[in-house]
């Protein structure tokens, strides 16, 4: 199918761009994309991957890794960043939405040489929506923990601004928690926040691989930062919020494991790839 097509398409275009044979340490995320990303570094010979070690972010990833026979490495078995990685690394590629950068943790933790993800929805600043998949939290673990995090997505995920064509925003919370979550996004202005449901795969709410739970909270779309600078509300659509400073909200709610709004800037390559060809967004 086209979408199929894009996928595979912008996913082999991320990694003829920012897979490099010199890498030790790859971070690969979760979802349908990323399939094809391990795909494609598979598709580079053993000789090539059997001297990397390729990090997970959940159990399918995890799987993904070991079926294609690359050699798995794991989030908390990286080696310590040593100083002179720190300078070459310099500034992580993501900031993530929770001001990883004000914990002054930026270029301190860069052990990951690339992370390669996908996403629900990327908007005009490259910040981005994810936890579709429930992988949210280990995902911004191995993302903040990269020098550059490559957003792979094909041509349905970029929108002028989150919340456009996906509608909630996953947050990965401790189920104990639930009620008091829900009552303070309704506080924040979610309509409807959702604790999401097995169905038919499973019963009662979906269990992440953290032994957590995901709530889906709706917003309005969201403003980019350039919003708040040059005054205007977006095109009268928006609600008030700005991706920024919503999931820093969100994060400091208590029982909030991780919020899906990644802050991207500079750094962050989204090869969203159209029907005819793929597309590198600046
Ligand atoms: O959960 C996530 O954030 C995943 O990256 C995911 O939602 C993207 O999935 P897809 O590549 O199957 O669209």
């Amino acid at each position: 199918s086209g979408v199929e097509a894009s996928k595979r398409l912008a996913a082999y275009k991320a990694v003829e761009d920012h897979f490099d044979t010199s890498y030790s340490y790859i971070g690969i995320g979760s979802g349908s994309t990323v399939v094809y990303v391990v795909e494609a570094i598979a598709a580079k010979g053993r000789d090539v991957t059997n001297k990397m070690s390729f990090v997970p972010t959940g159990d399918q990833s995890k799987q993904l890794i070991i079926e294609a026979g690359l050699p798995l490495g794991s989030i908390d078995a990286l080696p310590p960043v040593e100083s002179e990685q720190t300078k070459m690394g310099g500034v992580s590629a993501l900031h993530v939405a929770t001001g990883v950068q004000d914990l002054g943790l930026k270029g301190k933790r860069q052990s990951l040489d690339v992370a390669f993800d996908g996403a629900d929805e990327i908007d005009d600043d490259l910040n981005c929506i994810k936890g579709g998949g429930a992988c949210l939290f280990q995902e911004k673990l191995v993302a903040t923990a990269a020098k550059k995090f490559v957003c792979v997505a094909d041509y349905r995920k970029l929108q002028p601004r989150l919340l456009t064509s996906w509608k909630t925003i996953p947050i990965e919370i401790a189920p104990l928690a639930a009620p008091t979550i829900k009552r303070i996004l309704i506080t924040l202005g979610s309509p409807d926040p959702k604790i999401r449901q097995g169905g038919s795969a499973k019963a009662g709410p979906v269990v992440t691989d953290n032994g957590m739970w995901i709530m889906d909270a709706p917003f309005p779309p969201l403003l980019l930062a350039s919003d708040l600078k040059n005054g205007d509300k977006g095109d009268g659509e928006h609600g008030t919020w700005e991706v920024h400073n919503l999931g820093r909200r969100l994060k400091r709610i208590v029982g909030v494991l991780e919020v899906g709004l990644f802050h991207g800037r500079n750094g962050i390559q989204v090869a969203a790839a159209g029907e005819e060809g793929g597309g590198q967004k600046p």
